[in-house]
């Protein structure tokens, strides 16, 4: 065991970076350099330099937080603070976060890992970390009011723990948790098994990341902090489709995808072309019996989903959560449907009174991906995304499988387009077009109507006698 004095000679070495006034120069000496990232783009997988070896997760849109060995200890430093997160290209919106970033960077240790965390808090309120999944002494635990008094602005925290089980986690604020899980304050954390284990197969590429929901209306930068149900950005990572990168990867790797839910309902997650196992819960590895293929699986609010696959099958796959309304973009919600309504005679009378007014939505949504609809500043479109055929419908929970055979193994820069072989896309029949072989019945219905000698039925309805006329 460590002592305080053991611990301050060890750290000495190393110089603080963080410019906060309001922590305090004398305190901060001894804590490892917090490191902060601004960029949204996926980092490359951080190999360990120190400690047990492991094969690196890709956070994506994110990045790995580098630690400190401290005697033995692996010690992180996670700042609480306000950030500025592009969701998309050009659309910012104004969160918290930890480390310059929504999410937070994410977290990996080796199962048995001594880990101690310090938790600084810049916020304008107090806060506190709960690791959630993790085996850890109770005082550990992150419950502001139950476990632990809560981060106040300014101060200091330490967590310290042993990783004890391997398996995917989250962490997040357990203080203020409607406003500040609202604000985007979370993040990943992948503690890694200790050597070969019987449940955890090896991959190829280790991909994770967070489901996560901001209400943030048109034109405004912050996010209300009330919605519950009718979010406008349903993101991964903080990020919105198509600001989520694909997730790249080389034919025939083993594919490992780590998915975690801290949104407010569930989120069928669906991968085209390629069958999953779910290996993984954040509960740990799953028994192999309780394993069969998926297509899609539903990751339940406070759940992780760890799934695996073999990506044999060439192309631009895609991966999407499979509630159509969770791949829009900010929206109205109270827009009605108009689809088979002839608007002609009325726009004009309209227009009379409103020179602006234009129809919309008459024939489908699809108008809306190419109307060039002037939108307020800051608002990503509703759909968006351009693919080599025409715009991909898609905004939010929406990302792309890149399988490729050329690509190199490590190698996660984006491929470009996938090149189809001739012949195998989908194309137009320019023949001539039969008439549609109806079943040919009375009167042309589609349906063929019966004739049955019409007659009055009367119908008598019996009412139960009095309370409780049906017996148990
Ligand atoms: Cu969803």
């Amino acid at each position: 065991m460590l002592t305080r004095r053991d611990f301050f000679r060890g750290a000495g070495a190393v110089t603080a970076a963080v410019t906060a006034a309001s922590v305090s120069k004398v305190a901060m000496a001894a804590l490892p350099e917090p490191v902060i990232q601004t960029k949204a783009e996926t980092m490359p997988p951080l190999t360990p330099a120190s400690g047990r070896p492991y094969n690196p997760v890709v956070t994506l849109n994110g990045w790995t937080l580098p630690w400190r060995m401290n005697q033995g200890v692996k010690e992180f430093h996670l700042v609480a603070e306000p950030v500025v997160r592009e969701m998309s290209p050009g659309f910012r919106a104004h969160l918290w976060g930890y480390n310059g970033q929504s999410p937070g960077p994410t977290i990996e240790v080796v199962e048995g890992d001594r880990v101690r965390m310090f938790v600084t808090n810049k916020l304008p309120e107090h806060t506190s970390i709960h690791w959630h999944g993790q085996r850890l002494p109770n005082g550990m635990d992150g419950v502001a009011g139950l476990n632990q008094k809560a981060i106040q602005p300014g101060k200091t925290m330490v967590y310290e723990f042993v990783a004890r089980r391997p398996g995917t986690f989250m962490y997040h604020p357990h203080a203020d948790e409607m406003t500040q899980m609202a604000m985007g304050m979370m993040g990943s954390w992948v503690t890694h098994p200790k050597g070969k284990h019987p449940l955890i197969d090896e991959v190829d590429r280790d991909f994770v990341f967070l489901l996560n929901a901001y209400d943030v209306d048109p034109g405004s930068y912050t996010p209300k902090i009330m919605t519950m149900m009718d979010f406008n950005l349903w993101s991964w990572n903080s990020r919105i489709f198509p600001g989520i990168d694909p997730l790249v990867v080389r034919k025939n790797d083993k594919v490992r995808i780590r998915i975690g839910n801290l949104t407010m309902t569930n989120h069928p997650i669906h991968l085209h072309g390629h069958e999953f196992l779910v290996t993984g819960t954040d509960g740990g590895p799953t028994p192999r019996s309780t394993r069969w293929p998926e297509v899609t699986t539903d990751v339940a609010v406070g759940q992780m989903r760890q799934v695996d696959f073999l990506a044999d099958e060439e192309g631009d796959w895609a991966f999407h959560c499979h509630k159509s309304h969770h791949t829009m973009n900010a929206m109205g919600h109270d827009v009605p449907t108009m689809i088979g309504i002839d608007h002609r005679g009325v726009v004009k009378q309209i227009t009379n009174l409103l020179p602006d007014y234009m129809v919309m939505a008459e024939r489908g949504m699809a108008d809306m991906t190419e109307m060039e609809m002037p939108l307020p500043d800051n608002t990503e479109p509703m759909m968006g995304g351009h693919g080599p055929f025409g715009s991909v419908e898609m905004g939010g929970m929406f990302s792309i499988v890149k399988v490729r055979k050329d690509q190199k193994p490590g190698d996660y820069k984006d491929p470009g387009w996938y090149q189809h072989p001739q012949g195998t896309v989908a194309f137009e029949w320019t023949g001539p077009l039969a008439d549609p072989a109806r079943f040919q019945a009375e009167g042309g219905l589609s349906m063929p109507a019966k004739k049955l000698p019409m007659k009055n039925v009367e119908v008598q309805v019996r009412k139960p006698a009095g309370h409780g006329g049906r017996k148990q």
